[in-house]
C-alpha cells in the first residue's frame, strides 16, 4: 500500500529525494500512477498554494516544492495511459505583450499544474495572435494572462479584444494577474476572473469549474 499522507508531506516540504523515492516504491509495488498523482502528488500542492496565500510560504518554499513534485510527475509520466487522468482543463499562461517578468507567471502554473490543469506554457511576451493561436490548436479552454508593469496591462485588454474579434471569446475562461492588475481593471477588460495570487489563481478557476 503506498503511502500518500508521506507523498504529500514530501512535496510540501520540498523534499525532492523524499518525493521520488516514495513514488518509485510506489510505482514499483503496483500502485495506479493515477492515485499517486491524485492522492499523493497533487493534494501536497494544493497545501502549497494554500500555506502561500496564507503567507507561510514564501517564493522559495513554492519553488522548492514545485522541483520536488516536478520530478516526481517525470517518474509517473510515463506509466499514465491516455485518459488515465482526465486535466481539469487546458491553460495556456503567458506574460503579455511587452512584458518580460515570468516568476509569478511561472508560480501560478506550476500551482496549476498542481491542481490538474494540463499547462500550454507560452512565455514571456506573448502576442495576443500567439494566444489566438493556442486556442485554435491546442483544445485550450482557459487563457492565463500575467503582467508586471503598468505600461504592458493594456496588452490584457488588447489580448482579450483580439480573442472577441477572432470570435474565440465565449470558448474560454480569461483569468488575469500580476501586480498592478486588480478586480476593477477586470471589470474594465471584461475578464472572467482575477487573482491576486498563484494559489487564489487555482480557487478562482475551480470556483468557475473552468
Ligand atoms: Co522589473 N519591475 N522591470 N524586472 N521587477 C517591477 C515589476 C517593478 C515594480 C520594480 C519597481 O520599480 N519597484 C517595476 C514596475 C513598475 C510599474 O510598472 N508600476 C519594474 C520595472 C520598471 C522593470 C523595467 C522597466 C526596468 C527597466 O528596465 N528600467 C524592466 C522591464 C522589462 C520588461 O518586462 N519589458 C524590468 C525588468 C526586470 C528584470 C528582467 C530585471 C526582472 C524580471 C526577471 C524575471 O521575471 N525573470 C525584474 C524583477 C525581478 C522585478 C521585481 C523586483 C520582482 C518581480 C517578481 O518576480 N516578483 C519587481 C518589483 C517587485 O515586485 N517587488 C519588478 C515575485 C513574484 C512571485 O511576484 O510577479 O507579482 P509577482 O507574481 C505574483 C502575483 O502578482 C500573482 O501571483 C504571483 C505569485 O503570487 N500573479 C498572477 C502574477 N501573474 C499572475 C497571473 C494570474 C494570477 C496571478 O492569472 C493569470
Amino acid at each position: 500500500m503506498a503511502d500518500f499522507a508521506a507523498m504529500q508531506e514530501a512535496v510540501i516540504k520540498g523534499n525532492l529525494g523524499e518525493a521520488t523515492r516514495l513514488t518509485q516504491e510506489a510505482l514499483d509495488g503496483g500502485t495506479a500512477p493515477a492515485a499517486i498523482v491524485n492522492e499523493g502528488l497533487i493534494p501536497g500542492m494544493l497545501v502549497v498554494g494554500e500555506r502561500f496565500k496564507n503567507n507561510e510560504y514564501y517564493v522559495p518554499e513554492v519553488l522548492i516544492a514545485a522541483r520536488a513534485m516536478k520530478g516526481a510527475m517525470a517518474l509517473v509520466q510515463p506509466h499514465l495511459k491516455e485518459g488515465d487522468i482526465e486535466p481539469l482543463g487546458t491553460v495556456a499562461i503567458g506574460t503579455v505583450q511587452g512584458d518580460l517578468h515570468d516568476i509569478g507567471k511561472n508560480l501560478v502554473a506550476m500551482m496549476l499544474e498542481g491542481a490538474g490543469y494540463k499547462i500550454v506554457d507560452l512565455g514571456v511576451d506573448v502576442s495576443p495572435e500567439k494566444f489566438i493561436d493556442a486556442v485554435q490548436s491546442q483544445g485550450v479552454t482557459v487563457i492565463a494572462l500575467s503582467a508586471l508593469l503598468t505600461t504592458t496591462m493594456p496588452s490584457i485588454g488588447k489580448t482579450i479584444e483580439a480573442l472577441n474579434a477572432a470570435g474565440l471569446r465565449e470558448k474560454v475562461t480569461v483569468i488575469i494577474g500580476g501586480a498592478p492588475v486588480t478586480e476593477a481593471y477586470r471589470k474594465e477588460v471584461g475578464a472572467d476572473a482575477y487573482a491576486p495570487d498563484a494559489g487564489s489563481a487555482v480557487e478562482a478557476l475551480k470556483g468557475l469549474a473552468a
